[in-house]
C-alpha cells in the first residue's frame, strides 16, 4: 500500500481545495479518489469510511479524516504552519478561520443563490474590499514583515494566497486597492512548493465552468431528493 494520503472528493475544488495547498505546501504528494456518481459516496458510506456520511475525507497516517478544519488542523500541525507558540496559533487561527469563511462563501456563490447570484456576488466583493481585504492590508502595514505571523509561513498566509486567486476571477482588479496585499501576492507565489502548484497540470483544480457547476447541482438535487424520501 502507498503511503501517500489518499483524498476522496468531487472533482472540483469545492471544501477540499485549501487541503490540497496544504498538503502542495508542505511537499507532500498525495491520490485522489473522485466522487463521480451517487453510487460512489454510497460505497464510502457503506464501508463505513465516512465518520457523518460527509466528504471530503482524507486517508492519512493510518486514519480516515473527515470534517475539513480537522484536516486542514491535522495537516498545518504536522508540518510546521501553525506559528511558533500558542498566542501565533491562536492569531494564525483567527486569521485562518475568517479566511477560510470567505472562501466559504464564495465556493457556495453558484449554488445558492438561483435567481440572485449576481447580488450575492457584489456583497461577496463589498465584503471582500470593505472587511476581509483590509484586515489584512492593515496587518502587512503595522508589521512590515513578509508574512502574516510571526515572520515565516503558515496557513493563514497559504489560505490568503488562495482566496486572493479566488476573488480575482470574480473581479481581475480586486487588489487595485490593496497595494500591501498585491506584494504579497508575488512573494507567497514564488515561493517555489507554491509556484509549482500554480503551474499548469498540478493538482490545483479550476475554476468552477458551466459543466461542472451544472453536475453539482445534479448531485445536489438527488441528495435532496433521496432526504426528502426519508430512510
Ligand atoms: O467541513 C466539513 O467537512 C463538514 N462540516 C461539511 C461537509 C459537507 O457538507 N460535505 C458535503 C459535500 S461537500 N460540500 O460542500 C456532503 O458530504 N454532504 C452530504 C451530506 O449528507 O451531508
Amino acid at each position: 500500500m502507498s503511503g501517500k494520503p489518499k483524498l476522496h472528493y468531487f472533482n472540483g475544488r469545492g471544501r477540499m481545495e485549501p487541503i490540497r495547498w496544504l498538503l502542495a505546501v508542505a511537499e507532500v504528494e498525495f491520490e485522489e479518489q473522485f466522487i463521480v456518481t451517487m453510487a460512489d459516496l454510497d460505497k464510502l458510506r457503506e464501508d463505513g469510511f465516512l465518520l457523518f456520511q460527509q466528504v471530503p475525507m482524507v486517508e492519512i497516517d493510518g486514519m480516515k479524516l473527515v470534517q475539513t478544519r480537522a484536516i486542514l488542523n491535522y495537516i498545518a500541525e504536522k508540518y510546521n504552519l501553525c506559528g511558533k507558540d500558542i498566542k501565533q496559533r491562536a492569531i494564525i487561527t483567527m486569521y485562518s478561520e475568517g479566511i477560510l469563511e470567505l472562501g466559504e462563501m464564495i465556493m457556495d456563490l453558484p449554488y445558492r443563490y438561483p435567481g440572485a447570484e449576481e447580488k450575492q456576488k457584489k456583497v461577496i466583493l463589498e465584503k471582500v474590499t470593505g472587511r476581509y481585504f483590509p484586515v489584512f492590508e492593515k496587518v502587512l502595514k503595522d508589521h512590515g514583515e513578509d508574512f502574516l505571523v510571526g515572520n515565516q509561513l503558515s496557513r493563514a498566509d497559504v489560505y490568503l494566497l488562495e482566496v486572493i486567486l479566488t476573488t480575482e476571477e470574480l473581479k481581475a482588479d480586486i487588489l487595485s486597492n490593496f497595494p500591501l496585499l498585491k506584494a504579497f501576492k508575488a512573494r507567497i507565489s514564488s515561493i517555489p512548493t507554491i509556484k509549482k502548484f500554480l503551474q499548469p497540470g498540478s493538482p490545483r483544480k479550476p475554476a468552477a465552468d458551466e459543466k461542472s457547476i451544472a453536475e453539482v447541482k445534479e448531485f445536489l438535487a438527488e441528495m435532496r431528493q433521496r432526504e426528502a424520501a426519508g430512510p
